[in-house]
């Protein structure tokens, strides 16, 4: 009889153990502070989530989201931190878990995370959705319901009437000289478009579609050139590319530095931002990013618009013989400003040394045109990697030496052995210190990391990462260029998912005008935010000085939550590659 209770209670009590637990997974709430990707995972791809040390508990859950049923359990890391936060956390990792489905990451007695999906094809809608964006920055058109939905809106700026501005004026073209160069895209939350910019812009996405041309193909973006016989992601770059083109000197090849008003619109729809616009000097930054890009599309464009690689190309080697008359032509706003009138108070892009812009404007016009002279101006990387950023492009240029050095006899070996060699230092340096970071991410190894724009750091140095798998097939890299998508995607000390319109904590206010002018509607979406800026130089009213938490959704802040095409670009690079190699 004892026995017999005794064992009645044993099978009771372990009842209610069972259905306790199971209720209390239950009221377990939802807390942002379980960092995730929100979007989800493939399901080979490692799985992590993020919690903070004091979360009291040892282990975690993984449930399915619909019937809370456990499909997986584990236990947490060692807490771990970053030099620059004195926030501790511990690592739910859950990567041994492969089954398709939708979950949430439970720890017990503290909070369930966002739902995500274990899925193939998870990133599909998000790739076509960063280079959407782009559509919804073309300049000079309407955006009609059929292809922008929710987000449709007159055409803003004609720019078929731009005034030569004094500090452009030439011979030829005399101050206040009317000119045309319609079309392009706006460059961020603001309405001007700038050179030096584009050009980083689509040297990434024009590098995209060489990398991966039959994923492109087959991509349907819903624009108005969608089912021509050119990719989606091209058509939409010669929108960007036609503007371009117009904004070179047809009388010397020299190319302007920007195109826009004087000073920035205020936070109103395209059409009514109606301030007179200029060009402004040329110079050479301008000018060799513009011949890099131009010498570029001419081959991509071949196959497709065989006219239209032959304006390219010849309007690439125009710009470098202009550059070569004229080397040293910096954009320093300031100064301008002191000698004409209107003062310019646009986005500067100045650019203090102009030598990675010949290396990337070298190597892609000897990767077209295969002749020498330019392969004597392109120098080995003597001071090692260099993330690209609208300022520092010469990896740019790398990226395309290898990428086609194959079909480049008369290259030195030792040359693209170099560069060869730098590059996967740096992806091995970014794998080792993973360890070290308090999300287990490539980005934020180092506070450097966390300036304006700074997720276009993570994207590009995923960018980095797949370009040394595509050189060395090794899994590890792969892996590195997925844990940056995390971070972007919500395993980062915010805890939001960067890119407008996905995730369950994703940008509502981001600095851009469109989105900004009609706050009724969602923001404009498949936008990535600049992200964590410790320089926080907006002055908003930012929750933390941490530098990978100086972050604020307020429209206020320029510093950390505006869009722009230059962190788009790497982002599309970054998805998009991710899911056509995953296909292959
Ligand atoms: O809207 C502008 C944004 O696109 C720029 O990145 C930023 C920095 O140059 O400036 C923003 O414009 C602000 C201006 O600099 C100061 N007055 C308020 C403007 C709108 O917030
Ligand atoms: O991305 C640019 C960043 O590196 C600079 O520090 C910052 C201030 O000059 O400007 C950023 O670019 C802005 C440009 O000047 C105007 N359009 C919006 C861009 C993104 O904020």
């Amino acid at each position: 009889m004892k026995y017999f209770l005794s064992l009645l209670s044993v099978i009771f009590l372990g009842f209610s153990a069972h259905s306790r637990q199971n209720q209390n997974l239950e009221e377990l709430s939802e807390t942002e502070s379980i960092k995730i990707n929100q979007i989800g995972f493939y399901p080979g791809q490692p799985k992590m989530a993020v919690i903070p040390e004091d979360a009291g508990s040892d282990n975690f859950l993984v449930l399915e989201k619909e019937t809370q049923k456990v499909a997986y359990t584990g236990s947490l890391s060692e807490s771990r931190s970053v030099a620059y936060s004195d926030k501790k956390t511990r690592i739910a990792d859950f990567s041994a878990f492969n089954e398709e489905g939708e979950y949430v990451v439970a720890i017990p007695g503290y909070g369930k995370s966002f739902p995500f999906k274990v899925e193939e094809g998870n990133f599909k809608e998000l790739g076509k959705a960063t280079i959407k964006a782009f559509y919804y920055q073309r300049v000079s058109t309407e955006l009609p319901e059929e292809f922008a939905g929710n987000w449709a809106r007159p055409a803003g700026h004609p720019d078929d009437k731009v005034r030569i501005h004094a500090s452009a004026q030439s011979d030829q073209r005399p101050e206040g000289t009317i000119i045309s160069a319609p079309f392009g895209w706006y460059d961020a939350g603001d309405y001007n478009k700038y050179i030096v910019n584009s050009g980083i812009t689509v040297g990434t996405l024009l590098s995209l579609y060489e990398d991966f041309p039959d994923y492109f193909a087959a991509q349907n973006l819903n624009i108005p050139e969608s089912g021509n016989d050119v990719p989606d992601l091209l058509d939409e770059l010669m929108w960007n590319l036609r503007w371009m083109v117009n904004m070179q000197d047809p009388n010397d090849g020299g190319v302007y530095h920007k195109l826009t008003t004087a000073d920035f619109e205020g936070m109103v729809m395209p059409h009514l931002a109606t301030n007179q616009r200029y060009v402004v000097a040329k110079g050479t930054a301008a000018t060799l990013d513009f011949a890099a890009v131009m010498a570029q599309a001419s081959r991509v464009y071949q196959e497709f618009h065989p006219e239209s690689a032959k304006t390219y190309l010849d309007a690439a080697e125009k710009a470098w013989k202009w550059a070569e008359e004229n080397p040293d032509i910096l954009y320093t706003q300031n100064e301008l400003n002191k000698l004409h009138q209107p003062k310019i108070n646009t986005g500067a892009y100045g650019d203090r040394s102009v030598a990675d812009e010949r290396i990337w404007a070298a190597a892609e016009l000897y990767i077209t045109t295969k002749n020498p002279a330019y392969l004597e101006e392109i120098t080995a990387p003597k001071e090692g990697f260099q993330l690209p950023n609208w300022g520092n492009v010469s990896w740019v240029g790398y990226y395309s030496l290898l990428r086609h050095q194959d079909k480049l006899q008369a290259i030195p070996t030792a040359l693209t052995q170099q560069i060869q060699s730098a590059l996967m230092q740096q992806a091995d340096d970014y794998i080792t210190g993973m360890e070290n970071t308090s999300h287990h991410t490539v980005m934020g190894q180092t506070e450097k990391d966390f300036n304006w724009g700074s997720n276009s750091n993570a994207a590009n140095q995923g960018i980095a990462l797949i370009q040394a798998y595509m050189l060395s097939s090794e899994k590890k890299y792969l892996e590195g260029a997925f844990s940056n998508l995390d971070y972007i995607l919500g395993r980062n000390a915010t805890g939001y998912s960067f890119v407008t319109g996905f995730g369950d904590k994703s940008p509502q206010y981001p600095h851009h005008r469109p989105s900004e002018a009609e706050p009724e509607k969602d923001p404009v979406p498949g936008f990535l935010v600049g992200g964590p800026n410790s320089g926080q130089q907006d002055k908003c009213n930012y929750p933390s000085n941490i530098p990978d938490e100086s972050y604020v959704d307020e429209t206020c802040s320029y510093a950390s939550n505006e869009i722009a095409i230059n962190w788009n670009a790497p982002m599309a690079y970054l998805v998009n590659a991710l899911e056509a190699i995953h296909l292959d």
